[in-house]
């Protein structure tokens, strides 16, 4: 059940959907936008906490992708089930149409205790969640190597993760097309 006068307010459940989810200013609004080519959907900025509202972004009439408000942005990580918006949870726990999650993970700092609190939410729920870590063009290749391969160790007994892990960087649109492939199967089929 999806309690909450707001969740009346989403768009109808007819399309597959894709949430963005992750730490404030880990990068999602600016992943989304690089994702769908468009600068001007969804907002990024440098100011932490900025989104605030779930945005839905239609591409192509075959699948959505949904840039979700950060968490993690209060000072002890115990803070944040309380602060992240029932909203949010609401929705990553109801909504139908919802086919997987990508968490993002800032590849300088890894995976924090905040992100592991919403993993153990989504394994719980059984939502499929990718991690992608963000801003690989502040690493070394070297160190990019390691987060990967530390991350898919961290993630590996986790039951609802998906098994491969995207590096990405949206200032250098590294690793797009591999994210793009992962999620087109998740869309509506192209009509014949
Ligand atoms: N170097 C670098 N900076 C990035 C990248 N992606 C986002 N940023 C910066 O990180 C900050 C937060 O990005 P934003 O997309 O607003 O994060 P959000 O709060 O998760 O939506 C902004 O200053 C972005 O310019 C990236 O791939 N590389
Ligand atoms: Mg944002």
């Amino acid at each position: 059940m999806m309690g909450g006068v707001s969740m009346t307010a989403l768009p109808d459940t007819a399309l597959p959907e894709v949430a963005f989810a992750g730490r404030s200013n880990v990068g999602k609004s600016s992943l989304v936008n690089a994702l769908t080519g468009r600068k001007t959907l969804a907002r990024s900025s440098g100011e932490p906490g900025r989104t605030r509202e779930l945005n839905f972004f239609d591409l192509g009439g075959r699948l959505r992708l949904v840039d979700l408000p950060g968490y993690g942005f209060a000072k002890a990580p115990k803070d944040v089930a309380q602060r992240w918006t029932a909203l949010t949870r609401d929705y990553l726990r109801g909504r139908v149409n919802l086919k997987r999650v990508v968490l993002l993970i800032d590849a300088r700092h890894g995976i924090k205790a905040s992100d592991v609190e919403v993993m153990d939410v989504l394994d719980k729920s059984a939502v499929v969640y990718q991690i992608a870590l963000t801003k690989l063009d502040k690493l070394k290749p070297s160190e990019q190597a390691a987060i990967v391969t530390a991350t898919q160790e961290k993630i590996r007994k986790r039951p609802a993760a998906f098994p491969a892990v995207a590096a990405t960087s949206s200032a250098k649109r590294l690793g797009l097309d591999a994210l793009r492939a992962d999620l087109a199967d998740l869309a509506v089929p192209e009509p014949m």
